[in-house]
C-alpha cells in the first residue's frame, strides 16, 4: 500500500488528509513507480480536489496492448494466424458481433484450440439488430455459424466441425469417435432438462421442484461421465468432447445462478473440476463470458428464463446486477495483474462511441466516466456530476464478455462504476430489454 500524506496542498475533506492508493494498481498499470508518485503528487497539489484525470493522463496510464493475430484467444480478432502467413488462411468463421451465440463459441474455441489460420466476419443476430443483407446472400436463413472452407460454405455447428476434422485432423477423439458420440447425446440431454427448467413459467412450486429434479438428475449422469475418467476432462485427455459441452454449459452455470438461485459450479465437485481444467486453457479463458452478459444475453436468445423468486435467487440476482462483482462463481482462476489496465485501454479506445450511446448529456457523462476511470486505476475517489449516477450504471449494465474485455477486466470496470456512481445516488440506468437487445444494435455503434 503506497500511503501519500498530504498535508501541504487542498484535499478533499473525504480523504482526510490521507491518500490510501494501492501500489499494485499503479505498478500493474505504470511499472514505472516514480511516474505514479509524481501523478498522485500532482492530483493532491491541484487546485480542485478530486477533479478526474483528463482523456490525456488516463492514455498515458495505458500500458495495454494485445497482438489480436498472434497472441493469445481474444474476441476482438478479426485475422487469427498463430505465427503463420495469411496465405495460409483457408477458412473463414462466420460469428455473432457480440460472441453470444453457443453455437459460434464452439466452433470458435476448437479453431483456437487447433491454432488453424482463419478470418472472422461478425454477423448480427436478429434479436440485437438486422441481419447484414451480404450475409443473407451467402446464407438464406441468416443462422449462424457458418464456415467457409476452401470456398465451401458450411452451416450447423457439428457439420462445420466434421468438415473441419476432415480438412485438419481432430481434436483428440473427434466428433464421430464411439467415445464421443454418447457425450454428444448426453450434452443435448443436459441442454434440453435446462430448457425444460428455464424457459417456461412453472404451473406451481412443485412442477418447479420437478423441473430443478430433472435438471439434476441428467447433472448426475454428466458427473458420472466425468468421473468415470482419470483427468477433469470428459475423456482421458482434452478433446472435441470438452468444446461440445463448454457453450451451454457456461450458460446454464450463468443462467441457473441468477433465475434460479442454483450454483451448478459450485454444487457439483466434478463440474468445477473440469470449469478449473477449461479456465486453465487460454483458448477458453479468450471466449469464456460472465454471469452479467449472459444473464442479459439469454432471454432474447431462449425466449425467455423465468426467474423461481426463491430467496436464494433474489440474492444472486442483486449480486450479478449490482455487484459485488469479484467473487462471483463465474470465473476462479486468479485475477491477472493486467485487469485494470485492459479495462482502462479498451475504454479509451471506444469512448466515442460510449458517450455517444449514453442517454445522459455527453459532457457530464464524460466527466462521469473519467472520475470512475480514475477511481479504477489510481484509486483516488472523485465525485460525479449530480445526475450522472444511472449514466453510469447505463453503462456498467452493457458491459460484454468477452466482447469488450476479458471477465476479471469488466469486474473491475463495473466494480468502479457502480461504486463512482453510489457517490453521487441510486437511480439505475434504462432497464435492459428482455425480449430484444437492440439497445446493443451494432449499427449504432459505428
Ligand atoms: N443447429 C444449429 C443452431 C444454430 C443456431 O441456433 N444459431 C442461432 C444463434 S445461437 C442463430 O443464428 N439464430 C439467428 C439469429 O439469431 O440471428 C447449429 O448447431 O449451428
Amino acid at each position: 500500500m503506497l500511503t501519500v500524506e498530504c498535508g501541504f496542498q487542498p484535499l478533499s475533506q473525504k480523504l482526510s488528509g490521507v491518500l490510501f492508493i494501492d501500489s499494485s494498481t499503479f505498478f500493474s498499470i505504470h511499472h514505472d513507480p516514480s511516474f505514479a508518485l509524481t501523478l498522485a503528487l500532482s492530483m493532491i497539489s491541484t487546485p480542485t480536489p478530486c477533479a478526474p484525470l483528463s482523456w490525456s493522463e488516463l492514455e498515458e496510464l495505458t500500458n495495454f496492448q494485445v497482438d489480436t493475430i498472434h497472441g493469445a484467444t481474444n474476441a476482438q480478432a478479426r485475422l487469427r494466424l498463430f505465427g503463420q502467413s495469411e496465405s495460409a488462411v483457408r477458412v473463414t468463421l462466420y460469428r455473432d458481433n457480440h460472441a453470444w451465440c453457443p453455437y459460434c463459441q464452439k466452433v470458435w474455441l476448437w479453431l483456437e484450440e487447433k491454432q488453424i489460420p482463419y478470418r472472422i466476419e461478425k454477423v448480427t443476430m436478429f434479436c440485437y439488430g438486422e441481419k447484414e443483407s451480404w450475409y443473407k446472400r451467402k446464407v438464406p436463413s441468416g443462422m449462424l455459424p457458418a464456415v467457409e472452407l476452401d470456398d465451401r460454405m458450411i452451416t450447423e455447428s457439428d457439420d462445420i466441425l466434421i468438415a473441419l476434422e476432415r480438412a485438419y485432423g481432430s481434436l483428440g477423439a473427434g466428433m464421430l469417435d464411439p467415445a464421443v458420440l454418447p457425450l454428444r447425446q448426453l450434452e443435448r440431454l443436459l441442454f434440453r432438462a435446462w430448457c425444460a427448467w428455464l424457459c417456461y413459467p412453472a404451473s406451481s412450486p412443485q412442477q418447479e421442484q420437478h423441473n430443478r429434479d430433472q435438471f439434476k438428475g441428467v447433472v448426475a449422469k454428466v458427473e458420472d461421465a466425468l468421473a468415470s475418467t482419470p483427468s477433469s476432462y470428459f475423456l482421458a485427455e482434452f478433446s472435441t468432447a470438452d468444446i461440445i459441452f463448454t457453450p451451454y454449459v457456461e450458460r446454464m452455470n450463468a443462467s441457473l445462478y441468477y433465475y434460479k438461485g442454483y450454483s451448478l459450479r459450485e454444487e457439483n465437485s466434478r463440474f468445477q473440476d473440469w470449469f478449473a481444467a477449461m479456465e486453465s486453457r487460454s483458448t477458453y479463458r479468450g471466449t469464456q463470458s460472465d454471469f452479467h452478459t449472459h444473464a442479459h444475453d439469454l432471454p432474447p436468445q431462449m425466449g425467455g428464463c423465468w426467474e423461481n423468486g426463491e430467496p436464494q435467487m433474489l440474492l444472486n440476482k442483486e449480486r450479478v446486477d449490482r455487484g459485488p462483482w469479484l467473487g462471483l462463481p463465474d470465473v476462479a482462476y486468479p485475477e491477472p495483474e493486467t485487469s485494470r489496465s485492459e479495462a482502462l485501454h479498451r475504454v479509451i479506445k471506444h469512448r466515442a462511441n460510449i458517450i455517444r450511446a449514453n442517454p445522459a448529456d455527453d459532457l457530464l457523462f464524460d466527466e462521469a466516466l473519467r472520475c470512475a476511470l480514475t477511481y479504477m486505476v489510481i484509486g483516488i475517489v472523485c465525485t460525479p456530476p449530480t445526475g450522472s449516477d444511472s449514466a453510469l450504471r447505463y453503462l456498467c449494465d452493457r458491459i460484454n464478455v468477452p466482447r469488450d474485455m476479458s471477465i476479471y477486466a469488466a469486474k473491475r470496470l463495473r466494480e468502479a462504476l457502480e461504486e463512482t456512481a453510489a457517490l453521487v445516488g441510486d437511480r439505475q440506468g434504462t432497464p435492459i430489454p428482455m425480449t430484444h437487445r437492440r439497445d446493443q444494435d451494432p449499427a449504432t455503434f459505428n
